[in-house]
């Protein structure tokens, strides 16, 4: 699958936290209808064994439209499934390290929370960071908000695709755009709304 991650607007993270194990292939089934350029699978609290199921069901549908898939935190997935790419938190595993335990060409995104820690990814080589929470979001409720003003110097700084994350919805998401952002995560907004394709939809329109 070839990747460029430069046209990536609307990055969708499947968050078992939100999603019962029934509905994980339909809502990854909407996101893709609703043209989100990248899924993430998310699964904090889940065994390896337990997550390396759920991307190989996802797999088998986001590889249909070439939709990338990310798995959160861990490494060992993608040697088990041939997904796109491993995303890793602060916390996580280096970057070389992950590279290393995928053992194949796979994208790695970064989770950032300032300036400094976007540069230091970039340094560290990763395909594209993560920026935020921006707002104070109850999926990553540990995290003081960054704001929006972070926004438009990170954009000028560093080079890489950059994905402002946290507490985004169709409401405050035009205010993320003023602020100089070109791509955004949704999770809650997007996995509670009525119709998650027609939610993507609206936000990928906006994005464009
Ligand atoms: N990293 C920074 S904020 C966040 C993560 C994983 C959660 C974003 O979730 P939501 O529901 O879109 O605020
Ligand atoms: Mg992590």
């Amino acid at each position: 699958m070839k990747i460029n991650l430069n046209d990536a607007r609307l990055y969708g993270i499947i968050d078992l936290g939100y999603v019962e194990e029934s509905d994980v292939t339909h809502v990854a089934e909407q996101m893709i209808e609703g043209c989100v350029d990248m899924i993430q699978l998310r699964g904090k609290g889940k065994s390896l064994d337990e997550l390396t199921g759920y991307a190989a069901r996802l797999h088998e549908i986001t590889a249909r439209s070439s939709t990338p898939l990310i798995v959160n935190d861990h490494a060992e997935i993608a040697r088990r499934v041939p997904v796109e790419g491993v995303h890793v938190g602060q916390d996580d595993v280096l970057i070389e390290v992950a590279r290393r335990k995928v053992g194949r060409a796979v994208l790695i995104g970064k989770s950032t929370h300032s300036l400094e820690q976007a540069l230091a990814a970039q340094r560290e080589g990763a395909d594209y960071i993560g920026f935020g929470p921006i707002f104070a979001t109850p999926t990553k409720p540990d995290y003081a908000p960054i704001g929006l003003t972070d926004i438009r110097r990170v954009h000028a700084e560093v080079s890489l695709p950059i994905f402002c994350i946290g507490g985004i919805n169709i409401d405050n998401l035009q205010s993320v755009i003023d602020a100089g952002a070109k791509r955004v995560v949704m999770v809650s907004a997007l996995l509670k709304a009525h119709s998650i394709a027609d939610y993507a939809r609206c936000a990928t329109d906006m994005l464009a």
